[in-house]
């Protein structure tokens, strides 16, 4: 499944309205058996600039915005607990600039290629807020508090060669090429045991909390799930069989 942020005017930044079929986009990807991999991308020269900040704002169209608290906890925090919690593989193709709660939302995917332009930016702190959208959360556990309160701190631009190189991100495309390699990568997971791959979400999402013994007491529950699925059946017959297995995701 493809999930394409489409508000290109303002380089994909987020108003209510994508945000809510966000959200429903990422429960069809969730209730669909068919579907087996996710790619999420935007639309035009930007991957997503965050919160619309004209939406935040009093107008004439909008006269009573909703409150700062409610937008976090109603739009951005149900995207990041469906992407962190589907049990099949998310991948950013970012296609472009990536700031704000667009940065983050990349960083939560379970895979992020950008390319080789693309400027990852924490731009909160340039307009007096906190990060949110996962990225306290991710962001030092993928390059440390030193470089996470860094770019929290002052902001800068953090090129796509730098992510990687930080450990931020998985691989760098070239200009225009996110979505092919994307896709690629995709079509490789989803002939893959999916139901393996969630079961590892689900324990690499509790890796940073459990002591050793609880992590190891979840990697014997996930393991006994993983045992009984028809995928692992086929995967120990083709290597028996010395065949190349025939995953179905069930
Ligand atoms: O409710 C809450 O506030 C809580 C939730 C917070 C979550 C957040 O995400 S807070 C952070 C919000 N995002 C930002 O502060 C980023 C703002 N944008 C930028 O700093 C820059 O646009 C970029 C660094 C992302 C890209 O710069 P550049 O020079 O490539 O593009 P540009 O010219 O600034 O933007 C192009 C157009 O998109 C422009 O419109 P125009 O002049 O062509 O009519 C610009 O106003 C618009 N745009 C870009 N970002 C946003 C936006 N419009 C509304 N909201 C945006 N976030």
């Amino acid at each position: 499944m493809i999930i394409s942020l489409n508000r290109p005017e303002v380089l994909n930044s987020f108003n209510e309205f994508m945000a809510k079929e966000t959200q429903l986009a990422l429960d069809q990807a969730e209730q669909d058996p068919e579907i087996r991999a996710v790619v999420l991308t935007g639309e035009g020269r930007g991957f997503c600039a965050g919160q619309d900040l004209q939406e935040v704002l009093s107008s004439e169209t909008n006269p009573t915005p909703k409150p700062i608290q409610k937008i976090v906890e109603e739009h951005y925090n149900p995207i990041v607990t469906k992407i962190r919690e589907l049990e099949k593989p998310v991948i950013a193709a970012v296609n472009g600039v990536a700031a704000g709660a667009g940065a983050n939302l990349a960083l939560c995917c379970d895979f992020v290629i950008a390319e080789e332009s693309v400027a990852f930016v924490q731009a909160f702190s340039k307009i007096g807020l906190v990060p949110d959208t996962g990225g306290t959360w991710i962001l030092p556990r993928l390059v440390g508090m030193a470089q996470a309160t860094r770019m929290m701190f002052l902001g800068d631009k953090v090129m796509a060669a730098e992510a990687k190189a930080l450990g931020m991100i998985y691989e760098v495309a070239e200009v225009g090429a996110a979505l092919e390699k994307a896709m690629i990568l995709a079509s490789q997971l989803a002939v893959q045991p999916t139901k393996a791959f969630g079961y590892t979400k689900k324990l690499l999402n509790q890796a940073f909390e459990n002591s050793l013994s609880k992590q190891l007491e979840a990697e014997a529950v996930y393991q006994a799930k993983a045992g009984s699925t028809e995928d692992h059946r086929e995967g120990v017959a083709a290597f028996l069989e010395k065949r190349k297995p025939h995953y179905q995701g069930k």
